[in-house]
């Protein structure tokens, strides 16, 4: 019984735990993005708090394969130009982040990382207009068809 209450104890305090990082990750400025071996981003939607000057995303690969097999990285734009910028990326190449160099329609683009790596982007606010449609998805050839999520401005 002892032993149950402890396990308890325990999953209550992983649970608070996550619950908090959770909130402070999932609302404020800093958002957190994991992608994995199975080519899928886990969050299909990011909050962006539109006090926030700057937004920063941690994109973690939670996997095991290396760039050369499962490279990842997030890229921020209009949902209308996401098709155009994902159509470029295997010309632009893994040096250049799977985006052709000054792309005006890129926003933020991350590095590309491997399993058990993980990295920072961020970008203003201030580019993003409340009116439009902004997307996440990795530029890597072909993964964007799986890995993609929506941008959403919160007022
Ligand atoms: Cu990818």
């Amino acid at each position: 019984m002892q032993n149950v209450l402890r396990a308890i104890g325990v999953l209550f305090v992983t649970g608070l735990s996550f619950n908090v990082w959770a909130n402070n990750e999932g609302s404020g400025c800093e958002l957190q993005l994991e992608a994995n071996d199975r080519m899928q981003f886990v969050q299909k939607q990011l909050m962006v708090d539109s006090t926030c000057e700057t937004v920063s995303i941690l994109l973690k690969h939670s996997g095991k394969l290396p760039v050369a097999a499962m490279g990842h990285n997030v890229v921020v734009a209009l949902e209308s130009d996401m098709q155009g910028i994902a159509a470029d990326s295997f010309k632009a190449g893994v040096a250049n982040r799977f985006v052709t160099p000054g792309d005006k329609r890129v926003i933020a683009a991350s590095d590309v990382i491997g399993g058990g790596e993980s990295t920072w982007v961020s970008f203003a606010t201030g580019l993003l207009d409340p009116a439009q449609r902004y997307v996440f998805f990795c530029a890597a050839p072909g993964h964007w068809v799986m890995m993609k999520g929506e941008l959403v401005m919160l007022p």
